[in-house]
């Protein structure tokens, strides 16, 4: 008794820290999803604490009291001589009915949600945003920015299409983050950053290196996960409305380094990242580039 309660007061500081933070990126004791910087993870989050967590608790709910009557009512105890019948019309239309409407109420936020995931923005058309259940009510504008992400063995490639320069992205071991970027998470922190500005839309092309394996692109914080396949360009978008550092890892099994090829997207003020890409495309330098930003 006296440890679980030592176990549980343990625990209520991690918890109240993650439900506070903003960070991009996991936190020890964290069991919510990650917070959202997107519409698109808007969406995720309001279907995921709505409809769904409403549908499996009513589900969980209904099931564990059916078991308790059959349990206190049934039993060889109680019942000694059980009835024989074998089939019941009405009962066995309404629980084929009943999870059929379930399921189609679960599907309708759901398929609105993909359809937008997977619709680039044109300015006009409205997306679902925190309301999943209204029929559009977010405005976002069009990609006014086109990167291409390919999935090499075993980092990131990160091309700027327009500006025609590109640069790799290699995860950092303890001892460099150490060095380099104090205060980084383990397993998620990278050399080179993915840099995009806030409030603008992002044009993501996914794909991975002809030679190589199958690869997913995926960032909690903005709702999106695409599959990087050699030789196939996907595409999805995502607005951040907040600056900082997003972390993400590549979620499809890809091999011996799957684990060791995270994400890692800085989000900073778009006159900084004027000032970023004209650097990158006069020098075809990142480390030039990135140096015109503030040290993370
Ligand atoms: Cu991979």
């Amino acid at each position: 008794m006296g440890a679980a309660a030592a176990a549980a007061l343990a625990l209520m500081p991690a918890l109240a820290f993650a439900q506070q933070s903003s960070a991009g990126h996991p936190e020890p004791g964290q069991f919510h999803l990650q917070p959202s910087v997107t519409p698109i993870m808007d969406s995720i989050v309001a279907f995921h604490d709505g409809i769904l967590m409403w549908s499996i608790s009513l589900i969980v709910l209904l099931v564990l009291a059916l078991l308790v009557i059959v349990m206190v009512r049934f039993n060889a105890k109680a019942n000694p001589v059980p009835a024989r019948f074998t089939h019941n019309t009405l009962v066995e239309v309404i629980w084929t009915v009943v999870p059929i409407l379930a399921l189609v109420v679960i599907a309708i936020p759901s398929f609105g949600v993909l359809s937008d995931q997977m619709t680039m923005p044109d300015g006009e058309r409205k997306y679902l945003g925190a309301n999943v259940f209204s029929m559009g009510e977010v405005d976002v504008p069009a990609p006014a920015l086109t990167v291409k992400a390919s999935g090499e063995q075993w980092y990131w490639n990160y091309e700027y299409v327009d500006q025609g320069v590109a640069f790799d992205s290699n995860m950092l071991n303890e001892d460099e983050i150490a060095a380099l970027k104090p205060g980084q998470p383990r397993l998620l922190a990278v050399n080179n950053e993915l840099v995009v500005p806030v409030n603008t839309t992002v044009r993501m092309q996914i794909t991975a290196s002809p030679s190589g394996v199958i690869h997913a692109f995926a960032v909690p914080s903005f709702g999106i996960k695409v599959d990087a396949v050699p030789g196939r360009l996907n595409e999805t978008w995502f607005n951040a409305r907040e600056t900082g550092m997003y972390y993400g890892q590549c979620s499809e099994l890809c091999g011996k380094d799957h684990a060791f090829m995270p994400i890692g997207v800085r989000v900073v003020t778009e006159p900084e990242f004027e000032a970023f890409i004209t650097a990158f495309e006069e020098s075809r330098d990142y480390a030039t580039a990135v140096a015109t930003l503030p040290a993370l």
